[in-house]
């Protein structure tokens, strides 16, 4: 098993988008690239504590590659906006890959690279080594599930 993290905005519907994907065996929702250990919600919320709402991708790279989960991730967000999605303003909204290892690098910025192709504006995602994550609250994962939302 891999495991790949990514932020793109209120991580309720990225969770959902990376559950639908075959090969992809669990996600979970959570909160990092701060400063502040364990933080809250309600702290993430502030944007005091330099993290970013993200998910915990864990996959079967004999059933989905690296490079196919960077396209679910550019099709279900906004990259060129910076530090908010829609409504959602922020700096624990940013775009943003959390590599965990130099290949996952290598990959990031050569897809970055690719999509920046299709844009006029400057692709804002951030793509920084994985740090320590933080699950959110138990009530934050599979959030719109648990409401009959998909
Ligand atoms: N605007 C959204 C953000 C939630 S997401 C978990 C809301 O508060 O409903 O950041």
């Amino acid at each position: 098993m891999a495991t790949a993290t990514f932020g793109a905005g209120c991580f309720w519907g990225v969770e959902v988008a990376f559950r639908r994907v075959p090969g992809v065996t669990d996600v979970t929702v959570g909160y990092t690239g701060g400063e502040v250990p364990d933080p809250t919600y309600k702290q993430v919320c502030s944007g005091s504590t330099g993290h970013a709402e993200a998910v915990q991708v864990a996959f079967d790279p004999e059933q989905v590659s690296f490079d196919e989960l960077l396209e679910v991730f550019w099709s279900i967000h906004d990259p060129t906006q910076r530090n908010r999605q829609g409504l959602d303003i922020g700096t624990q909204y940013r775009s943003a890959i959390f590599c965990h290892d130099a290949e996952q690098e290598a990959a990031a910025q050569a897809s970055l690279e690719r999509i920046q192709a299709s844009y006029d504006k400057p692709v804002a995602t951030e793509i920084v080594p994985a740090g320590p994550f933080y699950p959110a609250e138990e009530y934050h994962q599979r959030y719109l599930e648990k409401r009959g939302q998909r």
